[in-house]
């Protein structure tokens, strides 16, 4: 037995977005949102789906902190959807839309359960849009408009707040590689888009601190650990680039209020940038990205390993990797305690916490109606011996969010993930919490597990 105790206090729960799970997009005064008008869009999404439905948790919010209850959760982060609240996008508020979330915020308290609320996870509204979406700066004052609305509204109970989730996602996925809506290809947009999405953070930080006296509050970035294949040169250097890339073109504004040098030059050179180079930035913008926060939150699925060639062919991985999740993502634990070394050494944080962690795998309901899913168990309790490691080693580590509650909507490849520890049987709404959920709920009451087991 290799028993890993984690110390009092570490935070354990699941994570959702609203987009994911809510459906009922049409209900109590909700707007459009970029993600409905993208998966209405023929062809954006994998398997034809919409979130028009999803898992219906707009309606089944009280069996879904039940189910959390019942696995003994000690954190539940899920996202606000902004245009249940300003379906203007900005000005009049939605109360029918904050009133849904100061209910779920009252029965996790109830239960238990402690808050983490993502601001931003992805669901613009359209109006915003229409207006210039994120590559257009006047988006970032209507975040901090919104961030306001809601921050005074459940800012007496909400005690942990994140503004953005994966702002790479929100500009380079959504904007250059067009996979993510708005679905665009533009480089230099892209980038403005993610210049906007930092500022708005940094803006909205003083205001949510202002009306939740004594809050956590922090931003969550996605992070891919980038490996170079070999010791040629080129691919140490292809590895850097793709580190600059994914991780430091985020991560450096916040917390050393500059774009890295490298990466300036790199975009300026093949075009991405202006000619006049970071023309979206105004004076005061890095400091007030750089604004002191809470924590980070970092969501870790896999590694890249990147070579000089797929680099090229814009990062690919080379094959193969022996052990991969439905998405194709190399499933490597130990990534998870080389990133979290990483980021303490390199960015000095004062708290960390892991957003996002978790496997897609499409297990099913057998004849006993139960989810034998060892290949999540397997993967949550790898990464959670890692994190163990990095919080041996002194990385200030404080809570897990399992990525996800239950099974949902997995943007553009529709309902074809399956991410939860709980399935969902679409057809039905019915819930089936699956052997990992069983697995965790022990971890979580024993407060550690055994790493071989
Ligand atoms: O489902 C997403 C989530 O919305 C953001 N992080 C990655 C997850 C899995 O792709």
């Amino acid at each position: 037995m290799s028993v890993l105790q984690f110390p009092k206090g570490f935070l354990w729960g699941t994570a959702t977005a609203a987009y994911q799970i809510e459906g009922a997009v049409y209900e109590d005064g909700r707007s459009e949102s970029i993600w409905d008008r993208f998966t209405h869009t023929p062809g954006k999404i994998l398997d034809g789906s919409t979130g028009d439905v999803a898992c219906d948790h707009y309606h089944r919010w009280r069996e879904d902190v039940a189910l959390m209850k019942n696995l003994g959760m000690q954190a539940y982060r899920f996202s606000v959807a902004w245009p249940r609240i300003l379906p203007g996008g900005r000005g009049a508020v939605n109360q029918a839309g904050l009133d849904f979330y100061r209910r779920l915020v009252d029965e996790l308290l109830e239960a238990g359960i402690t808050p983490f609320v993502t601001l931003y996870h992805w669901d613009l509204p359209q109006v915003l849009q229409d207006a210039g979406g994120w590559p257009a700066r006047a988006t970032a004052e209507a975040f901090v408009e919104y961030a306001d609305v809601v921050s005074r509204a459940l800012g007496d109970q909400v005690k942990h707040w994140i503004t953005h989730n994966e702002p790479w996602c929100i500009s380079i996925l959504s904007h250059q590689i067009g996979e993510h809506a708005p679905g665009w290809h533009d480089w230099p947009a892209a980038l403005a888009a993610g210049h906007h999405v930092l500022l708005s953070h940094g803006l909205a930080v003083p205001v949510i601190r202002a009306n939740s006296p004594g809050a956590e509050v922090g931003i969550t970035l996605n992070f891919t650990q980038s490996v170079a294949a070999s010791d040629r040169a080129e691919d140490i250097a292809a590895s850097r680039i793709f580190d600059g890339f994914f991780n430091r073109w985020f991560a450096d504004p916040l917390y050393y209020a500059a774009y890295p040098e490298d990466m300036v030059a790199l975009y300026r050179a093949q075009g991405h940038l202006p000619a006049g180079g970071l023309e979206f930035v105004q004076p005061g913008d890095m400091a007030a990205i750089a604004v002191t926060t809470d924590f980070l939150g970092v969501n870790y699925y896999t590694r890249a390993v990147i070579s000089a060639e797929t680099l090229e062919q814009g990062g690919a991985l080379p094959e193969p990797a022996l052990d991969r999740t439905e998405m194709g993502w190399e499933v490597y634990p130990e990534g998870m305690y080389e990133l979290l070394m990483r980021l303490h050494v390199d960015y000095h944080l004062p708290k960390l916490y892991i957003t996002e962690s978790g496997a897609s795998y499409s297990d099913a309901p057998g004849p006993d109606r139960r989810v034998h899913d060892e290949r999540r168990r397997t993967f949550l309790r790898d990464h959670f011996a890692a994190s163990h490691r990095a919080l041996t080693a002194g990385v200030p580590l404080a809570g897990y969010f399992v990525w996800s509650l239950i099974d949902n909507f997995e943007w553009a490849k529709g309902y074809t993930q399956r991410f939860g520890i709980v399935w969902v049987d679409y057809a039905t709404q019915e819930r089936i919490p699956k052997d990992s959920a069983l697995w965790y709920q022990q971890v979580i009451a024993e407060h550690g597990f055994d790493a071989a087991g």
